[in-house]
């Protein structure tokens, strides 16, 4: 039976969410799309084969025709959507972050684990792209020996307005805590941040650095570019114990011409995880057909949270900040 889809948000992410629904047909059909931007939901609605479009996103989830649902607002937004979504049974994709507090990031673990079924897929879309889900079988295969060392680079062009340390860390950084978190398989316990502002005594940040240490004693480090100006690029390392292993450049085209050699570098995120994100979404639709869930769960968006909200602390006192998580509900 063909899924009915239900889009809450119909900014970028929403629209690109709401686009590859659309483009599963016949698998998904898209029902509706939410948005407080009447025109904006209204235009997006029209184009995707006349989905009904609301301005409320609980009135969506409500609906007795959608049968499960994206979450893509705003993201102080995304634990309430998830929430309904959880209380009316319905499986739920959330956009990264699963909640902008670290308490309502937990109130989602333990609302799910109350109703005994696996409901939320968080968007961490990383674990469907094709470089880190070939680095995670590398080291999940032992090819590399035992971890030691995990390392993420994150560089962003500019952001739409210049960003501070803190939401730096939250907005962007919180991808590379899941990276972290996935390609080694541990839980990070310690965070201790650096940051460098965009002008000397701005509130702005123009790099932050976190590093980490993960229960077993492996250890990481992160670099955060929030305005490199000249394109988007993500990798993510793992040192093994007899072996390093990477994320290589996305497929490109190398020109040598004239004693130069030139290589594009994708603009943005949405074209260097365009495929992620469609790999994301077909893996949630067939996951809704098996009922077999994939993907990071709601402890994974928790725990991702939960080191945000300790690199945020570190940021703020200058030192090591323990990240504490609350005993994993059974089930
Ligand atoms: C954006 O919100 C994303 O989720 C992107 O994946 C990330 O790279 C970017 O830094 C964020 O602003």
């Amino acid at each position: 039976m063909r899924q009915r889809i239900g889009v809450v948000g119909s900014g970028l992410m929403g629209e690109v969410h709401a686009r590859n629904i659309y483009a599963r047909s016949p698998d998904a059909v898209l029902v509706a799309v939410a948005d407080a931007d009447a025109d904006r939901v209204t235009t997006l609605a029209a184009a995707l084969g006349g989905a009904r479009a609301y301005t409320d996103g609980f009135e969506l989830i409500a609906a007795a025709d959608v049968d499960a649902v994206i979450v893509a607002s705003p993201d102080h937004t995304h634990s309430a959507y998830t929430l309904a979504c959880v209380a009316a049974g319905k499986p739920v994709l959330c956009e990264k972050p699963l909640a902008s507090t670290l308490v309502d990031a937990w109130a989602v673990v333990e609302a799910e684990a109350a109703g005994g079924s696996r409901l939320v897929q968080v968007g961490f879309m990383r674990e469907f792209d094709p470089a880190h889900a070939g680095l995670r079988a590398i080291v999940a295969g032992g090819e590399i020996g035992r971890a030691v060392m995990f390392r993420g680079s994150h560089i962003n062009p500019a952001p739409a307005a210049p960003t501070t340390p803190h939401r730096c860390i939250t907005q962007s950084m919180i991808h590379d805590f899941h990276s972290a978190r996935f390609l080694t398989g541990r839980e990070v316990v310690e965070v201790f941040s650096r940051w460098v502002p965009r002008a000397p005594g701005s509130d702005l940040v123009r790099v932050v650095t976190v590093s980490l240490a993960f229960d077993d004693g492996t250890i990481g480090l992160i670099d955060v570019n929030a305005e490199a100006g000249y394109g988007y690029e993500v990798s993510a390392e793992i040192t093994g114990e007899v072996g390093v292993a990477a994320t290589a450049f996305p497929a490109t085209t190398d020109v040598r011409r004239a004693g130069v050699v030139t290589r594009d570098v994708t603009p943005d995120w949405q074209s260097r995880f365009a495929e992620a994100y469609r790999i994301e979404v077909a893996a949630w639709l067939e996951s809704l057909r098996t009922g077999v869930a994939v993907g990071p769960d709601a402890w994974a968006g928790y725990a991702a949270n939960a080191i945000a909200d300790a690199a945020c602390r570190s940021i703020d006192t200058g030192r090591a900040e323990p990240v504490t998580l609350r005993p994993r509900p059974e089930g």
